[in-house]
């Protein structure tokens, strides 16, 4: 009995510091702690060919040691992937390498990543349901009819579960926001997004597709809309006549705190200049409850560690004692 104390105490001590490896906080005080339920690395399936905590479906096929992917170079191909437990985190950032790439001079459609509350329903928007309820961000390889624009373009918008995407004028009245994304297809680097989202305070999707290690950012605005309160995280993509291979590789997603203050949300002011000027403020402001709870968990967890070992070394004297004298 005793032992399994010490045994649980050591148990607890261990978990915590594996969470304490994995989050890091950045030199605005955000820290981050990955989340394994929208986490999704090579080889993507168990051993039994499942997936913990993700659905795929329609003509998505995984490669194990490269990729899930969404639509083949082929005619007419509809793929999804979907998270199978809602994003719940207040605020978060997500990011995908992704490869768009095929043979043909002419190809599309492009892809579409999802925090809706619907999941895993085909359809005629990049291959998912339309009049969707929360945000999309559409990689647009096809200019259906927008002219002016120059393509790929990358978009987002916010459903609200009656607004209808405008494929054929590549959803001009629909968008958020968005920008071009000329080299995103058959990048010779590898090609990423990184959406960030503070409950409103900012939405922010920077890409990755001219130089590796270089964020270009896309959009970015301290009024984000409000994304329903159950959001799945999924990818989608359709082929037409035009074809094209989606292919997801990696999705990396943190929940994010800011240890600035106790209302975990981003500086009020957001960018680099004043991100610094919050994190200097740091040293001055008040210290949260949050970061003084944890101090003092992992304090009493020390000495939980330290006392469940004396009862246990205790608890093992004694039996050996015991069993000397017979
Ligand atoms: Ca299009």
């Amino acid at each position: 009995m005793r032992f399994s104390a010490s045994s649980a105490a050591l148990w607890l001590a261990c978990s915590i510091g594996l969470v304490a490896a994995d989050s890091t906080i950045d030199e605005n005080g955000i820290k981050s702690i990955p989340l394994r339920t929208h986490n999704l690395a090579s080889p993507y399936l168990d051993s039994a060919m499942q997936s913990r905590w993700w659905d795929f479906g329609g003509n998505t096929i995984v490669r194990a040691d490269q990729y899930v992917r969404l639509s083949s170079d082929k005619p007419s191909q509809e793929g999804w992937l979907f998270s199978r437990v809602p994003l719940t985190a207040t605020n978060w950032e997500i990011e995908v390498e992704f490869k768009i790439h095929g043979s043909g001079n002419l190809h599309g459609d492009g892809f579409a990543m999802w925090l809706t509350k619907q999941r895993a329903t085909p359809g005629p928007v990049f291959g998912s349901v339309d009049a969707f309820n929360g945000l999309a961000i559409f990689f647009d390889t096809y200019k259906n009819n927008r002219p002016g624009t120059v393509f790929p373009y990358v978009m987002s918008m916010m459903g609200d579960g009656h607004a209808i995407y405008d494929k054929a004028n590549d959803g001009k009245d629909n968008e958020f926001m968005g920008c071009s994304a000329r080299g995103i297809r058959n990048a010779n680097i590898p090609t990423k997004a990184r959406l960030t989202y503070f409950q409103d305070k900012e939405l922010k999707l920077e890409l990755q597709y001219r130089q590796e290690g270089q964020w270009e950012l896309c959009f970015e605005t301290n009024d984000p809309p409000m994304l329903p309160s159950v959001a799945y995280l999924g990818f989608s993509a359709e082929t037409g006549e035009l074809s094209d291979n989606h292919d997801i590789i990696n999705v990396q997603t943190k929940n994010l705190y800011n240890t600035n203050r106790g209302d975990n949300g981003r500086p009020s002011s957001p960018g680099m200049e004043k991100g610094r000027k919050a994190g200097k403020d740091r040293n001055h402001a008040p210290k949260s409850e949050g970061s003084w709870g944890w101090f003092l968990f992992k304090i009493f967890m020390f000495f939980a560690v330290i006392g469940g070992g004396y009862v246990g070394y205790t608890a093992w004297r004694a039996q050996q004692k015991r069993s000397h004298r017979f």
